[in-house]
């Protein structure tokens, strides 16, 4: 059994997501980080930096039970412990890192900083006119859909069109909407019950 330690966060439900497109079963506990709960020594124990969200998978590698924080980390591990979502072959696994990678690295720290700091317009433009372009000829950012559209997705679906207005790149909408179509991304979503 996995438990997720979470808040109503796309960070959060980026972990909840993954499982559900795994096919892995949790259960979601909610961690109120408006009442400080993930600065508790239990929530401490799970995550050093006291962030949501961290799981606990009791049937981790070897039959041992894991803790694994960093919604990105989570979502590694719920596709290496099931064998899907990336990539069928060595030639899609590169590209389910590439994008993986830029999501980490460049469009989720961008586009969230975005919200808070106006003056960042230029980079979130220049990130979104890539991903727009590539989504122009591609279903999902990986030939198959994988832990980069995960990965990608809870920051766009939560989006603020008062930031940046998503009508200037159709292929991000045609996409979030595919993927927001998904039952398990919707049920991943929907987490935690609060
Ligand atoms: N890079 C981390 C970010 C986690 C994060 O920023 N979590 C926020 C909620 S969205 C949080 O726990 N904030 C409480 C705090 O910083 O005290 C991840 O993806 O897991």
């Amino acid at each position: 059994m996995i438990d997720v330690y979470m808040w109503t966060t796309t960070n959060s439900r980026r972990a909840t997501i993954g499982l559900e497109e795994a096919g892995l079963e949790y259960t979601a506990h909610p961690v109120n980080i408006q009442e400080g709960e993930q600065k508790t020594p239990e929530h401490t124990a799970r995550n050093p930096y006291q962030k949501v969200p961290a799981i606990i998978d009791s049937d981790g590698p070897g039959g041992k039970p894991i803790t694994v924080f960093e919604s990105g980390a989570i979502l590694l591990y719920a596709a290496e412990k099931t064998g899907t979502l990336y990539g069928k072959d060595a030639r899609d696994r590169v590209e389910v890192q590439k994008w993986f990678a830029l999501h980490l690295s460049g469009s989720l720290p961008i586009l969230g900083a975005l919200r808070q700091n106006p003056p960042m317009l230029a980079g979130a433009q220049r990130i979104c006119k890539v991903i727009d372009g590539h989504l122009a000829d591609h279903e999902f950012f990986a030939p198959d859909f994988s832990i980069a559209d995960l990965a990608f997705y809870p920051r766009i679906a939560n989006w603020a069109e008062d930031s940046l207005p998503l009508t200037d790149y159709p292929n991000i909408v045609r996409w979030r909407d595919q993927v927001g179509a998904r039952p398990a991304v919707q049920r991943g979503w929907a987490q935690p019950k609060i």
